[in-house]
């Protein structure tokens, strides 16, 4: 039987590079996002290039509720993922934090943070009932060094970083893989996002310098979930050659600049 790869966030970016390495692989995946359209979209294009089954869960990770009813409405056997990627998450503006909005630090906080934990709440007991999992959390350089602006994004993927190796001794006992990716500078529609839609703003971002891929992530989390049974990658910072930290990016200069 095929392994089974659940992903959110799978309607964008890195989630979305990862549901076509699995899929080319043979994997048989549940895609989530809020997006039905994207998701829709998704599955059709993978079920039409390969022999996999795909199952789509539009739900909003932030609700208790909604990922309950999602998981709950799965096939039984499609119930517990081999391998849970924990991708779906999100920064909203770079405001100092005296500025900062309650709104985007509670989105922030309840996606990144709260989202995982309540789907990983319900993954990791049946992974543990069954003997058998992997569970790979998409973290962010931001977890491990701060930058201006960058204050409760840091925090949530901080709280990655932490609930990853605490997630890694509790489930130590029941043969459970779990792994953190944590990326850079990656261009996505992250950026986008974090500027309320500005383009011209996000494509700043990435200006002077070669970004990582969604793919050049996906392909990491790939490997890292494809590595023989005794062997765990746990922890992996990945950054574009330009970056060394997330206040260090050497860009070079534009004919504009
Ligand atoms: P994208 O914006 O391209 O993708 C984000 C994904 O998260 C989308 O599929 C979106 O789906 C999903 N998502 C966001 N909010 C919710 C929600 N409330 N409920 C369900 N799904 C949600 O960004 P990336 O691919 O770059 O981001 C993926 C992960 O990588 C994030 O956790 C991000 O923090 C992390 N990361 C990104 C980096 C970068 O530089 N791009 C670097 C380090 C880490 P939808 O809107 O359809 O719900
Ligand atoms: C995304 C990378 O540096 O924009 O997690 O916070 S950064």
């Amino acid at each position: 039987m095929s392994k089974i790869v659940l992903i959110t966030g799978a309607t964008s970016g890195i989630g979305q590079a990862c549901a076509l390495e699995f899929a080319a692989a043979g994997f048989d995946l549940v895609i989530c996002g809020r997006r039905d359209e994207r998701l829709q979209k998704l599955a059709a294009d993978l079920k039409a290039h390969h022999n996999i089954k795909v199952i789509t869960l539009s739900f909003d990770i932030r609700s208790r509720e909604e990922i309950t009813r999602a998981m709950e409405s799965l096939p039984a056997e499609f119930r517990c993922p081999d391998i849970l990627i924990n991708n779906a998450g999100l920064a909203l503006g770079v405001s100092p934090f005296q500025d900062a909005s309650f709104s985007h630090w509670e989105q922030m906080i309840d996606t990144n943070l709260k989202g995982l934990l309540y789907l990983s709440g319900i993954v990791a007991p049946l992974m543990v009932e069954r003997g058998s999992g992997h569970i790979i959390n998409i973290g962010s350089i931001a977890g491990r060094d701060v930058y201006p602006g960058g204050n409760v994004y840091s925090a949530t993927k901080a709280a990655v970083d932490s609930i990853t190796k605490s997630m890694r001794i509790d489930l130590l006992p029941y043969g459970i893989r779990v792994s953190q990716i944590a990326p850079a500078a990656t261009e996505t529609e992250f950026a986008k996002v974090r500027f309320g839609g500005d383009e011209e703003r996000a494509k700043a971002v990435y200006q002077g310098f070669e970004p990582l891929t969604a793919t050049d992530i996906a392909e990491i989390v790939f490997f890292t979930a494809t590595r023989p049974a005794h062997v765990n990658i746990s922890d992996v910072l990945v950054m574009p050659a330009a970056q060394a930290g997330s206040n260090f990016i050497f860009r070079k200069k534009t004919t504009e600049q």
